[in-house]
Parts: structure tokens; C-alpha cells; sequence
């Protein structure tokens, strides 16, 4: 049987089902990019930028109703549906074969269906996966082309005729009221329809780089997480690397290439979204970004916020959901420079200056990751870059001080089973309400949270040395809603502290949340910034935390017997270091 024999017969069986006009095997060249793109120009899928100041830059505006990714039509399929938890959505697999088969029968008449064979992490690494997606959009398969390796370069990444998930998408009518994204774990298989949204869409990325990969990472001992990974180079040239587990759109990418405010120091860019991890031969924490383009959101990133990201969307990139300006060029809220006369919004409309926003609050780039001025030296590194800290940082206006350190890798857990934050235009729904977001994981673990607890805590004793876990907090306000803390390039000083605490250096005061930083801990050398603002920034307050507790008690409770008893323990041991 030849390695991709079953695979072959995955794609007969559905082009059975989707009746497409065509079957094209993608090949990831760069001719084949160029011809989706200019097939995407003449049907106006795509809209050309400036060539001049944007070469290779191209526009795509997406049907107004999807344009973020849709948690509440997104469904774990397991046998058991306490396999999938209770914070998944669940459906039987007959059950969602039954009812959503039917949008696929005859849903690519008409349209090219494209194969795509694709490698999750770079060529030749042990810890790499192959996906084999098909679709019958030229958009996804331009986008998973810079998202992901395609091609022969996956096929010949296959170790047997099964070694590939599986993921059928499409479009259909783009209606969310026919919109699914299913995942088969049992089954290694994706089935996405009604949507062309990079996190419904993209299947490298949320559905099999977490969702799926989440549930094989705690069969096979290793870990799926969304982080983000950075090496951190000191003035000796010493580069320590860090993962951080955050929301969607809390900052993850500005932090991934952040650009030092404090000299001597640089960040590295591994990743910006996902990181598999996995416990090398001497108990080391080795970790590769399967991904190899970034999916980031345009609003706010400016030469301030991250001038990396700002010089690597200037060229192959794919935008969608900006604003357009006369000259050809995008354009989006707080991009540092003012809506110019004759702006056009994510819609193809006029804009009006004061009312609703030009670019969609969720509007996209899509770049290569060769292209960040910071990319690490090391990010194709096949056995991938030893991890020496976590952080989990969420989006909270008050409660959360800007930075502690867990006593241990079960209270670290603990901490990063706690997290809440408020919520962002990533996903439909409210934006700016409070909820439950543990690792930042909620929307992207395959299975029951409670066992991804346990597999959490039976990861530490496998480590010689299992790295320091932190939680941090850039987005504490004041009374009158400010910010406390600059952040962007300023996160460097919260960086460094946590890099001496690894090394057995910085200075920290025991609390009972955990380790805090002294005043005087952090490097705030060169940056204007009163130490009481700063004391506020850190500071925590026994009520509010107590209050929060009780609330994650019962967070904890649909889990059951389930949860893990070390978590749990965790929560009452702080309660009671709180005096609560
Ligand atoms: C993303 C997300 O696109 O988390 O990375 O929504
Ligand atoms: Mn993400």
C-alpha cells in the first residue's frame, strides 16, 4: 500500500459526497500561489494592493456575517460526551455526521476542490504532523499556504497510510445558520462548513494544531497549547525561551517579537500563536511552532505597538477586513497614522469619520513568518527550543497584579486553571465580559479540561528541571480606567525579572498568591513611571481575591470527580493563605 493510498480514497469518497467540477492536489510551489491569486483578482476575491509600497499584498473582504471565529457553532465529537467536558460543545459523531453531512452533499458543484497535504512544524522534525485538508476555496488555500508547509514536503513526512488528520471544509453558503466546525478526535477528522474564517477555515490552525492535536499530545505524552514562544537574549548573549499562554487578541503577537525597551536586551520570535511541546531524553521541555505564517489582528498594531509586525506585513501579505486607502495601501484603527480622505471601510464602502469602525475590530493579516525582522535563528529548529518558563497572561481590568510567579509546577497549574478574562472581537458574541478561560484554552482543548488538568500536573515530574510558571497582567487599570503599565516594548522589564527568577536572581516578596517582584525588582531605568503607579500595578487586594475564588470554585464544579484533587487542593490552600 503506498503511503498516501488511504488518503486517496478519503478524497474519492469526498468528491462522492461534494461533487466538485475539479480535484486538484495543491503542491505548495510558488506558481501555484500565483495562480489562485490571479485567479482570486479576476473574480474579485482578491483586490490588489499597491504593488509599489505593498508588493505581493493583497485584500480580501470576507461576507460581513463571518468574520471572527464562532465558538458556539463549534463542536467536539466524541463517543462519550463526557469525553468532551463540560465546557465543549458536544454531538454525537452519527448524530453530527447526519445532520451536517447533508451540507456537504453537492456543496462544490460547480467549484474546484483542492487537496491539501500539509506539514504542521518544520520538515524533518520528530514532532511535526501531517494534515491532508480539502476545500473549495482558493482563499484558504492561499492562506494555508503561507500559514503552513504544503505539499511534498508533508507526503513525505508520513509514516504510515493513516499518519495524516483529515479535514474536509466548505464554504457552502456561508450562512451561519448551515455553519459547523466538527472535530472527530476518535477519528483524527475535521469537518468545517460555512465558513471562510481563518479559525473556522485555516484547519492547520485551531481544529488540528490544538483541538485535535490536544487530545493525540495527551494520548502520546506531550503537549498542544496556544502560545506563543520567544527566546530572550540578555546583554552576555544568553537567550532564555519562554512560552505564554494568552486569549485571542490579548497580545500574544506584539509580545512574540516585542522590540526591548531596555538596551542589551532583544526578544527572539519562535511563535506567535501555538506551541507544541514535548519531554526530550533528558527531561527537558523542547518545544517547535507547527505553524509557519502568522494570523494576526490588524487593529492596533502600529510602529509602536510592534514595529516587527509593521515592517512584515509590508510585503506577501494577505489582508483581510481592513480599510483601503486611495493609494491602494491598508489601513486600520490606531495604526499610528490618520484615516486619509477617501478611505473605503472592510465593507467597500465610504467611510465616515466618526462612525463605526474603518477596519473590522477582528480585520487580519496573513504573513510568513520568514519574514519578521525578529524571527528566531532557531524556529525551524527540527528538535525545537528547550522551554525554561511558562506565563499565562489574560486581559483583566483589576484583581490580577501585573506579575507573580507560582510557588511550583501544581500551584503553577493551578494558576493557569484560574484564568479568566475578557473577551475580544477574535470570537462572535459580547465583547468585554468576564469568563472562565483556563490556559487560554477554553475555545481550543479537544477533550475534557478536567483531564487536561491531570495532564498538565503529570507532565512536571517527568522534567529534570521543570520550568517556573508565571501569571501576568498588562491590562490593570486605574479608578479612572487607564492603564497601569505601558506594555508593548515596557514588557520587557517584567520579562527580565522573570528570567532572573529562573536563573535564582531576581528579587521577589512571598505573598499568598504567589512570588511578587519587590518594587525595586523590576528595571524601570529609562521609563517614566511613578513607583505608586506601579505598587498599584502590583498590588492585590484579600477581598477581591477571595470573591474570585468562590467563583472559580464553582467554575470547578460541572467537572465533577473529574477535576483532579491536587487542583482543587490548590484552591483551598489559597483560600486559606488568604484567611478566607
Ligand atoms: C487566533 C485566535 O486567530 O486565537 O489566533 O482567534
Ligand atoms: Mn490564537
Amino acid at each position: 500500500m503506498s503511503v498516501t493510498a488511504m488518503a486517496e480514497r478519503w478524497v474519492d469518497e469526498v468528491a462522492r459526497l461534494t461533487r466538485p467540477a475539479e480535484v486538484i492536489w495543491a503542491d505548495g510551489t510558488r506558481q501555484e500561489y500565483d495562480g489562485l491569486v490571479a485567479d482570486m483578482l479576476r473574480d474579485g476575491t482578491l483586490i490588489e494592493m499597491n504593488q509599489l509600497s505593498y508588493p505581493g499584498c493583497y485584500l480580501h473582504r470576507s461576507h460581513p456575517q463571518d468574520v471572527a471565529r464562532t465558538e458556539q457553532l463549534t463542536f467536539i465529537c466524541t463517543r462519550s460526551k463526557d469525553d468532551a467536558g463540560p465546557t465543549n460543545n458536544w454531538m454525537a459523531p452519527a448524530e453530527a455526521k447526519e445532520r451536517v453531512g447533508g451540507l456537504f452533499r453537492g456543496s462544490m458543484r460547480g467549484r474546484r476542490m483542492f487537496v491539501i497535504p500539509y506539514l504542521m512544524g518544520p520538515r524533518g522534525s520528530p514532532m511535526s504532523r501531517v494534515g491532508i485538508m480539502v476545500t473549495d476555496s482558493p482563499y484558504v488555500v492561499a492562506s494555508m499556504h503561507i500559514m503552513t508547509r504544503v505539499g511534498r514536503v508533508a507526503l513525505e513526512q508520513m509514516r504510515s497510510p493513516d499518519d495524516f488528520v483529515a479535514g474536509l471544509h466548505s464554504l457552502g453558503d456561508l450562512s451561519p445558520e448551515r455553519r459547523f466546525i466538527l472535530h472527530f478526535p476518535e477519528e483524527k477528522l475535521i469537518w468545517s462548513v460555512g465558513s471562510g474564517y481563518g479559525g473556522n477555515a485555516l484547519l492547520g490552525k485551531k481544529c488540528h494544531a490544538l483541538r485535535i492535536a490536544s487530545w493525540q499530545a495527551r494520548e502520546e505524552g506531550w503537549m498542544a497549547e496556544h502560545m506563543l514562544i520567544l527566546g530572550l537574549e540578555d546583554p552576555e548573549g544568553r537567550v532564555t525561551y519562554l512560552a505564554a499562554a494568552m486569549p485571542s487578541a490579548s497580545g500574544k503577537t506584539n509580545l512574540s517579537m516585542l522590540v526591548s525597551a531596555l538596551p542589551g536586551w532583544r526578544a527572539w520570535t519562535v511563535g506567535d500563536d501555538i506551541a507544541w511541546i514535548s519531554v526530550d531524553g533528558q527531561g527537558q521541555l523542547r518545544a517547535i511552532n507547527p505553524e509557519r505564517g502568522f494570523f494576526g489582528v490588524a487593529p492596533s498594531t502600529s510602529g509602536r505597538t510592534n514595529p516587527n509586525a509593521t515592517a512584515m506585513v509590508r510585503s506577501n501579505t494577505i489582508f483581510t477586513n481592513v480599510a483601503l486607502t486611495p493609494g491602494g495601501e491598508p489601513w486600520w484603527e490606531d495604526m499610528g497614522t490618520d484615516p486619509p480622505p477617501g478611505l473605503v471601510d472592510w465593507q467597500g464602502q465610504p467611510w465616515r469619520p466618526g462612525g463605526a469602525p474603518a477596519a473590522h475590530p477582528n480585520s487580519r493579516f496573513t504573513a510568513p513568518v520568514s519574514q519578521c525582522p525578529s524571527v528566531s535563528p532557531a524556529w525551524e529548529d527540527p528538535q525545537g527550543v528547550p522551554i525554561s518558563g511558562f506565563i499565562f497572561g489574560s486581559r483583566r481590568s483589576r484583581v490580577i497584579p501585573l506579575v507573580f510567579e507560582a510557588f511550583d509546577w501544581q500551584h503553577g497549574v493551578f494558576l493557569g486553571s484560574a484564568m479568566s478574562t475578557e473577551t475580544t472581537a477574535a470570537i462572535t458574541g459580547q465583547v468585554g465580559v468576564v469568563r472562565r478561560d483556563p490556559m487560554a484554552m477554553i475555545p481550543f482543548c479537544g477533550y475534557n479540561m478536567a483531564d487536561y488538568f491531570s495532564h498538565w500536573l503529570s507532565i512536571g515530574p517527568r522534567l529534570a528541571k521543570p520550568p517556573k510558571i508565571f501569571r501576568v497582567n498588562w491590562f490593570r487599570r486605574d479608578d479612572g480606567g487607564r492603564f497601569l503599565w505601558p506594555g508593548y516594548g515596557e514588557n520587557v522589564r517584567v520579562l527580565r525579572w522573570i528570567v532572573e527568577r529562573i536563573r535564582g536572581t531576581g528579587t521577589a516578596v512571598e505573598t499568598p498568591l504567589g512570588f511578587l517582584p519587590t518594587p525595586e525588582a523590576l528595571d524601570l531605568s529609562g521609563l517614566d513611571l511613578p513607583r505608586e503607579r506601579l505598587a498599584q500595578a502590583l498590588a492585590w487586594d484579600r477581598g477581591e481575591w477571595i470573591a474570585a475564588l468562590g467563583d472559580l470554585g464553582a467554575f470547578y464544579e460541572p467537572f465533577g470527580e473529574r477535576l483532579p484533587a491536587s487542583i482543587r487542593e490548590e484552591l483551598h490552600r489559597m483560600i486559606r493563605r488568604l484567611g478566607g
